[in-house]
């Protein structure tokens, strides 16, 4: 075993052999080291919580060994000896982002938004453009949800794939060197239990990509131990099946114990060669890991764990094995000299006290880093509510909370900020200079300090895809009528050609072209990797979509039926909708997820939840064309950008007529923009999607009555409005009323919300705005499950009939 180590090494000379495995164990020790004051860090009430990586340090050297330039890690929260063996983490890094220190430069993950222990490097430049991801380690940014990185993870292996296997692009390129790169997955036993983890794995070995996933086993979730996680108490056990043969593709898979070193080092060598160099992917079950500190700083392992289970682990600590292999080995070298990693045990002890010392001057680095500005902010604060108090009438208030102020030993930010705002109120019925410096100071500082915590949910940058202007379609003068779905196809075909990164996959997206035919011919035209069929497992196709965007391709993944976005909304709002906010702006991954839904029958057929999907899915644009002409443009919009987005068509549209625009590929539909369908002077109706048919025909009724509506297409929930053109309109009717199928206070609620609050509407109504939604339950199925559940023609006359009957009782008579 330690020839093979040595052989595995490279055969460096065992002078090098010996630096690299002390200098291992030296990141080991300063992770270890890390973890044990960052306890007391919170215990002491410096930081709030903590989750180290104690116990799962030796392992982590060894991936970080296999791990080269170009390749992706998708991991979890104990990975903390990874990050520092890659050179991408320091104990000054760990205790700034342990304080919560909100600044890129001082938490380069996450600039304090993340709790620590989530990952991340930067993928692109200040100005939002990518940088050279070949030539850099390239982590993408963690979330919290167990489990939650498999999907992505998928992704970023298959990346490797297209670069290597679509003669389209060309490679070595910024984000690949010919698909070389490896996408490391980190996982904690118990997450296996997840869904999500056998839903990746399967995928992956149908795929056959370069995945390889690690699985630390310190046999607990928290305080629950194997036998109620995982059948036969063993992942790799019952993962066998998986394992490739001679007949059949799947998996290698490895068992190694976790404490290991030279064991470790062979098998993680192994693991990188047969997914760089045969696209297999490979599960590493690493045993025997454990949890010397528990499992967070929120309890204690004692509670849960029996005296046997706390002797064992101290005596299979990882590090504790590894000191013990360097103290005891021994090598004859050919001339029979014994060659020794240390000579006594006093070297140890030199690195151990040399790691309990930088990592102690770090912190201390770390925390003058953090809390200097603040008290800074807090003298400057201080300072002006003396000049404050001496001038009002409330003096004694005021140094009440100028004491309260200055006798806090270590302040943050909402002390600082909430002190200065109480004070106003004491102000309140006085003038004087210096009222009107704090007024200002208190702007100032929020203007200042609020963008730390709320920047960077959508893009920033110029090239965000609100800026792209709109290129309305062109028609020759005996353009045809088609089937709407030939629009979608012929402008997908030129989208293909024009974008040879883009890659569109889904349930039946693929030889069929999509259940509704938007991609028909596609795949014949341009191959079985750029338009292909997925298996039924939407989380894992968005994973999919995730991962290849933030290496660059353009994917368009579908999800078949509105309906069933469910099994991928964890995966869209936990990690897509907050990839650009929780790297501040640092990782993107700009996919387009397509699929269809409104106004079908049935409880799971009629894809009408918009105000679920509004309210999760905050970083993500959704977009609702009322017709294929209209969804067309969105795509070739968003291609020219750099956001997510969600498309959806209109599931009854596909077979309507449309014109077809001679500039297919070319013409943009705006996002963030109304469109006005219908003047009018009467009442302003909000709607969206295939409902405007139903409100289009319900106008020609009302206007054989004398009620003339006028008809706004929201088109772009997120964002709505930007320019407050329903403003305009209500200023104009007076009049206001929204309209769709979700259930009573879901969109409808948030289009109320945006034009009565933050367009402020409410100035100009003269009567009150209501909103026609379906019925709080699912609808039914059937032509009358639909009349009876979403709201009909006569629904939509009767609402607004109702709004004028009661501004105008005399002209329009009650009905019922
Ligand atoms: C979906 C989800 N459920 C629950 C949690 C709370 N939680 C955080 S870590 C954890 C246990 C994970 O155990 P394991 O995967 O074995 O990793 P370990 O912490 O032991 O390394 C749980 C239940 C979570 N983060 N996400
Ligand atoms: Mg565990």
């Amino acid at each position: 075993m330690i020839k093979k180590a040595i052989e595995s090494q490279k055969k460096l000379s065992f002078e090098e052999f010996k630096k690299e495995v002390l200098n291992d164990f030296k990141i080991a020790l300063i992770s270890r080291e890390c973890s044990l004051l960052g306890r007391r860090e919170v215990l002491t009430g410096k930081a709030k919580f903590g989750i180290f990586g104690a116990g799962k340090e030796i392992p982590q050297l060894a991936m970080a060994k296999a791990f080269k330039k170009g390749d992706w890690r998708s991991g979890y929260y104990r990975d903390q000896t990874f990050m520092m063996a890659i050179g991408e983490y320091n104990p000054q890094h760990f205790f700034a982002s342990l304080y919560g220190h909100a600044d890129i430069h001082a938490d380069s993950y996450a600039a304090g938004r993340q709790m620590n222990g989530h990952f991340a490097t930067h993928s692109l430049n200040e100005d939002g453009t990518w940088k050279n991801l070949t030539k850099q380690y390239n982590v993408s940014a963690d979330i919290s949800p167990t489990a939650g990185q498999m999907p992505r993870l998928l992704g970023l292996a298959e990346a490797s794939k297209k670069f290597r296997i679509l003669s389209e692009l060309d490679t070595p390129n910024q984000f690949s060197n010919n698909g070389n790169e490896i996408a490391w997955g980190t996982i904690g036993n118990a997450s296996t239990s997840e869904g999500l983890f056998f839903e990746t794995i399967n995928a992956a070995g149908v795929l056959q990509v370069p995945m390889i996933v690690s699985i630390w086993d310190d046999n607990y979730g928290i305080s629950v131990p194997a036998k109620y996680q995982t059948t036969k108490e063993s992942i790799s056990e019952i993962l066998k099946g998986f394992q490739r043969d001679e007949n059949n593709a799947g998996y290698e898979i490895f068992v190694v114990d976790g404490w290991n070193y030279s064991q470790l080092v062979d098998v993680y060598n192994k693991a990188a060669k047969i997914a760089r160099e045969e696209f297999v992917p490979v599960i590493i079950h690493v045993k025997e890991l454990t949890q010397p500190q528990g499992h967070s700083t929120s309890g204690s392992h004692e509670r849960y764990k029996n005296r046997e289970r706390l002797e064992w682990e101290k005596e299979h600590d990882c590090i504790a094995k590894m000191r013990e292999w360097i103290l005891n080995f021994e090598l004859e070298d050919q001339e029979g000299e014994i060659l020794k990693f240390v000579e006594s045990e006093d070297e140890i002890k030199i690195l151990e006290k040399e790691a309990k010392k930088e990592v102690s001057s770090a912190k201390r680095r770390a925390w003058s880093a953090f809390i200097d500005p603040i008290i800074s902010e807090r003298k400057e604060l201080l300072e002006l509510l003396d000049r404050v108090g001496q001038k009002s009438e409330n003096k004694i208030f005021i140094e009440k909370l100028k004491r309260e102020l200055a006798s806090i030993d270590e302040p943050i930010r909402k002390n600082i900020s909430s002190i200065a705002r109480k004070t106003l109120i004491y102000l309140r019925d006085e003038t004087f200079e210096e009222k009107e410096i704090l007024q200002e100071w208190i702007r100032n500082y929020h203007a200042i300090q609020q963008p730390k915590f709320s920047s960077n949910l959508y893009s920033e940058q110029d090239s965000k895809a609100t800026n792209i202007v709109e290129i309305e379609p062109e028609y020759d003068d005996e353009a045809e009528t088609t089937d709407a779905r030939i629009i979608l196809r012929d402008n997908f075909d030129k989208l293909l050609s024009n974008y040879k990164e883009i890659v569109i996959f889904g349930e039946d997206s693929g030889k069929i072209g999509d259940v509704n035919q938007g991609l028909e011919g596609l795949q014949e035209k341009h191959g079985i990797d750029r338009v292909y069929d997925t298996g039924i497992r939407e989380a894992s196709i968005i994973g999919q979509g995730i991962g290849m965007a933030m290496r660059g391709l353009r994917p368009i993944a579908e999800i078949q039926y509105l309906d069933y976005i469910f099994y991928a909304a964890q995966v869209l709002t936990d990690d897509l909708a907050t990839l650009r906010y929780r790297s501040f702006g640092k990782q993107k991954a700009p996919l387009i997820v397509r699929t269809r839904g409104h106004r079908l029958e049935g409880i799971w057929h009629s894809g009408s939840q918009m105000g679920g999907l509004l309210s999760l899915f905050r970083g993500i644009y959704i977009l609702v064309p009322r017709n294929m002409t209209k969804a067309a443009g969105f795509y070739n919009t968003l291609l020219q950008s750099d956001e997510p987005a969600i498309v959806i068509e209109n599931l009854n549209g596909y077979r309507l007529k449309e014109r077809i625009p001679n500039n297919l590929g070319i013409f943009t539909t705006p996002i963030g923009i109304v469109e006005t369908i219908k003047e009018g002077e009467d009442l302003t109706i909000v709607s969206y999607g295939a409902t405007l048919k139903l409100v289009e025909e319900a106008s020609k009724d009302l206007s054989q009555i004398g009620i003339d509506v006028e008809i706004i297409d929201a088109q772009s929930l997120l964002p709505f409005d930007l320019n407050h053109d329903v403003l305009t309109s209500v200023q104009k009717t007076n009049r206001l009323v929204i309209i769709d199928e979700d259930v009573p206070g879901g969109a409808s609620a948030y289009l109320l919300n945006e034009i009565i609050n933050v367009q402020e509407a409410y100035f100009y109504l003269d009567s009150k705005p209501i909103t026609i939604s379906a019925k709080a339950h699912r609808p039914a199925y059937g032509t009358d499950g639909d009349y009876f559940s979403k709201p009909s023609i006569n629904d939509i006359f009767e609402g607004v009939y109702k709004v004028m009957q009661e501004a105008d009782p005399l002209k329009f008579k009650s009905l019922y």
